[in-house]
């Protein structure tokens, strides 16, 4: 089983592959998508390790000179109309590389240790980590709407996570123009079942912060109407940070301030802990958010996690509330909760690239066990259901798009 299922994790990848970089998708999403490029560099890099470094390589093209890298970059040749919102929408970029002006969850220096690691080497990782260093000091320095060391995002899409049961709440506060969002027309819905996307409610919201923001000039001047802190976000902003200590030692350059800025975004992370499970926090308002979300889970990203709390959130990740009686991987969404949906994107089904983190996530803590359980698990999911781009947690079928390229490299890593 596990030779053909890797021979088609590769044949995902190569047919997903443009020439420069990966599409996660060739019809839902013909562009390049930021924390989708990390991933997928760290499939590559088990098969081919020059495709590898020039997928985070063709990613960072887009860095804007303030150092975030931004949530898309564009491919040239795909009609404005493939995608919404495509780049005129967006209206950004930097010498001539169309980009989005949002970001996404930082996993890119993690990549990068990997790609390096695998075989590019040295030479690789000089190339990459001063951009890597002014993407970190962006969201420490731009970011840190709260002050307490964490990077906030300014839009759900930004979590990665977009419609999110946990963003209800920030979302239905959000005031919308009096005579209405402007019209605007969704694409997403031409390849994929409406019922496996986000509401039009939603949507409009979506819309409407992302206009907001373009129009401030992106100015992260803290006027946003949505700012939370992601315990996920942040998580992996951390785990990306402890790679930057490894990728400075190995280049000869100074560890000693990534060093610092990990304990500073650790402290941050700590604050989001209730006692009893990690929640987002909302800025707008200045509460925790409520709902029982797979983002609660990261933190165990963590190496510096008290012994007690990674046990708690592993006991979390276990329970009812994520694993269904089916034996799957873990639900994005509580399967108790009211708001729970089998279908839809982020608020129910199961996702093969969070399996994948939170697989380290648990070796991290030293839960190696149950970290082999998830593995062995999301292969099945995609040997039975096929290299989707998420699954219904309650009976397995395959979801989305076809021909994921995330999902692909999970697999790949998980089979090395
Ligand atoms: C999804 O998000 C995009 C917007 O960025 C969309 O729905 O059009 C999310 O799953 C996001 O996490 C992912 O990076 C992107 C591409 O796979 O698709």
């Amino acid at each position: 089983m596990s030779a053909a299922l890797e021979q088609s994790a590769e044949a995902v990848l190569s047919a997903n592959w443009t020439g420069g970089s990966t599409v996660p998708s060739r019809r839902q999403y013909p562009h390049q998508w930021g924390w989708d490029a990390a991933y997928i560099a760290i499939g590559w890099s088990w098969v081919d390790s020059a495709r590898a470094a020039a997928e985070l390589e063709s990613l960072l093209r887009g860095q804007w000179p303030d150092g975030r890298v931004p949530h898309i970059v564009f491919h040239p040749e795909v009609p404005e109309d493939a995608y919404f919102p495509g780049p005129a929408f967006w209206d950004s970029g930097v010498d001539g590389v169309a980009t989005s002006g949002l970001t996404q969850p930082p996993l890119h220096a993690r990549a990068a240790l990997e790609v390096a690691q695998r075989g590019a080497g040295e030479e690789f990782l000089r190339r990459v980590f001063g951009p890597l260093c002014a993407q970190h000091e962006y969201l420490a320095g731009r970011r840190d709407a709260g002050g307490r060391g964490l990077a906030a995002i300014v839009h759900p899409w930004e979590s990665g996570l977009d419609n999110s049961p946990a963003w209800d709440e920030p979302l239905a506060a959000v005031s919308l123009p009096a005579g209405g969002v402007e019209p605007y027309e969704r694409q997403d819905r031409r390849h994929v079942d409406a019922a496996e996307r986000p509401s039009d409610a939603d949507y409009d919201r979506f819309v409407h912060l992302a206009r907001a923001y373009r129009d401030s000039g992106y100015a992260d001047d803290g006027r946003s109407q949505f700012q939370v802190e992601d315990p996920l976000f942040n998580a992996i902003w951390l785990w990306s940070t402890h790679a930057l200590v490894e990728i400075a030692e190995w280049v000869g350059e100074d560890a000693g301030p990534h060093r610092e800025a990990a304990a500073r975004i650790h402290d941050g992370l700590m604050s989001l802990w209730d006692g009893s499970r990690f929640r987002p926090r909302d800025l707008v308002s200045g509460a925790w958010l409520e709902r029982r979300t797979v983002l609660s889970l990261a933190p165990l990203l963590d190496p510096g996690l008290p012994g007690e709390v990674g046990v708690a959130v592993a006991a979390e990740l276990g329970s009812a509330h994520f694993r269904s009686a089916a034996g799957l991987g873990v639900a994005s969404y509580d399967l108790t909760a009211p708001e729970f949906e089998a279908r839809r994107y982020w608020r129910g089904p199961i996702w093969a690239n969070l399996n994948w983190l939170l697989s380290r996530g648990l070796r991290a803590q030293g839960f190696d066990g149950p970290a082999a359980e998830l593995e062995r698990t999301t292969l099945d999911l995609v040997a039975g259901s096929g290299m989707r781009e998420y699954y219904d947690p309650l009976t397995g079928e395959g979801l989305g798009a076809h021909d994921f390229s995330w999902t692909a490299a999970a697999v790949i890593d998980i089979l090395r």
